[in-house]
């Protein structure tokens, strides 16, 4: 077991173990590939509250990614949103705008370019992407090293965004750091994470993959960011993955201001956590009980179904779809396909469970009985655009928050 990756405590407990699996989002070119699978277990850390993964993680995750930020319009309107409410109001004509984790440019391609914009992302085959947007591309992860080369020839920067990264990392604050470096003086670090209050109040275990090697509360965050040289000026609560945490933080002032004058949204959700129990080792320990509750509940709808002659395939092929997968042991037996947006994703196979993935073009040739709804945190965009695949008798099934067949009526209600 590790040390913890906020606090270096020893003090770690394992909570839930979800047995070996490959990584999410090493999605497979032939059957005949082989696969390296991990143990995937979380932990808490008794001294500071972080949930996390017990082992650290396997090696090269990021260099070849599948993920695209921009797959999908729902996910495109997300961050051009972003870009105009929070990155917008701070920054004028020249200001340097760094994205850690910018993926494939989505993000900064939404502010104007008279901004100088760099993604700083491992993902080296994305480099492309990044280079037809007119973004500089930095292929590497972000360290000390790095970010000292790039004030120097730069200069620090207005915004660094740092989204869905810092849950990223074995070593967070050293990343933090990293980041504090790049803001200087007068900088803002912009961070999305998802929520521990939202994994753990809505249940949604297949969150817990390799990659996510951290799940923050805010109460578990704020320490290790003061500790870093920076302090949490707002956060606010996003519908991004369920719930996710959008922080504003910039250099630290004074730890003790900082606790005695502390934002009122920042004391808020505190407060939210404190009455979730969020630092109480029980309530993590209750996911893994829904877990096999979602496994049986699951398994025994879909070979139900599959024994009523249905045929079955998945929508979406995210990440946490191939955790629930994965952990339910769901594979072609039951599922004949799982349909993507994503074109880095199609013609591949999901890992683990080697499904086939392929263009949503064929829900609409097959109309398909029934489509598990992988990408359960899109759910209103996806019915919202498939009101014909349902016109013409196709059933959504969920399995977050709760295992349940998706009614017509229902779909019209939301
Ligand atoms: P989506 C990723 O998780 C990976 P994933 C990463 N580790 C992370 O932390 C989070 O994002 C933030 C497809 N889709 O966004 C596109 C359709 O096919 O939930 C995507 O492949 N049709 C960085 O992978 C997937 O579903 C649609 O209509 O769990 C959604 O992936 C829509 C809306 C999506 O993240």
């Amino acid at each position: 077991m590790m040390a913890c990756r906020a606090c270096a405590s020893a003090d770690l407990t394992t909570l839930f173990n979800l047995g070996i699996q490959p990584p999410a989002n090493a999605y497979l070119a032939s059957l005949d590939e082989p696969e390296v699978r991990y143990p995937l277990a979380l932990a808490f850390c008794r001294a500071c509250g972080l949930a996390q993964l017990r082992d650290p993680q396997p090696p090269a995750l990021y260099r070849n990614y599948r993920y695209l930020t921009g797959a999908s319009a729902a996910a495109r309107q997300y961050w051009a949103d972003y870009a105009e409410q929070a990155i917008a109001p701070r920054v004028a004509g020249g200001d340097l705008v760094i994205d850690i984790g910018g993926n494939d440019g989505t993000l900064l391609a939404q502010i104007n370019p008279g901004i100088r914009r760099i993604n700083v992302d491992p993902a080296a085959n994305l480099a492309e992407m990044n280079e037809t947007k007119g973004i500089e591309f930095v292929p590497q992860a972000l360290d000390q090293d790095l970010a000292e080369d790039i004030v120097e020839n730069y200069g620090p920067a207005r915004v660094v965004c740092a989204n869905n990264v810092l849950a990223h990392t074995d070593a967070p604050a050293a990343l933090l750091r990293a980041i504090a470096t790049l803001l200087g003086e007068e900088g803002t670090l912009i961070a999305e994470v998802h929520w521990a209050h939202h994994l753990i109040t809505a249940g949604c275990w297949d969150q817990i993959y390799h990659e996510h090697a951290c799940y923050y509360s805010l109460g578990s965050f704020i320490p290790m960011l003061l500790a870093c040289g920076l302090q949490l000026d707002h956060a606010q609560v996003v519908p991004s993955q369920g719930q996710s945490l959008r922080l504003f933080c910039t250099v630290l002032k004074s730890i003790q201001d900082f606790y005695c004058d502390m934002p009122t949204a920042v004391a808020r959700l505190l407060e939210q956590e404190r009455a979730a129990d969020l630092d109480r080792e029980d309530i993590w320990q209750e996911l893994a009980t829904q877990a096999y509750a979602t496994q049986i509940e699951l398994v025994n709808l879909l070979t139900k179904l599959k024994h009523q002659g249905k045929r079955i395939v998945g929508y979406g092929a995210p990440a946490k779809g191939n955790t629930l997968l994965n952990f339910c042991h769901i594979g072609t037996s039951i599922l004949d396909y799982l349909t993507d947006t994503t074109h880095m994703k199609q013609g591949l196979y999901a890992p683990g469970t080697r499904i086939p993935i392929v263009h949503p073009a064929r829900l609409k040739q097959e109309s398909p009985d029934y489509a598990l709804l992988l990408a359960w945190n899109h759910r209103e965009a996806i019915l919202a655009q498939e009101r014909a695949l349902i016109a013409r008798g196709t059933r959504f099934i969920t399995a977050m928050p709760k295992v349940e067949v998706l009614e017509p009526a229902h779909v019209e209600a939301a």
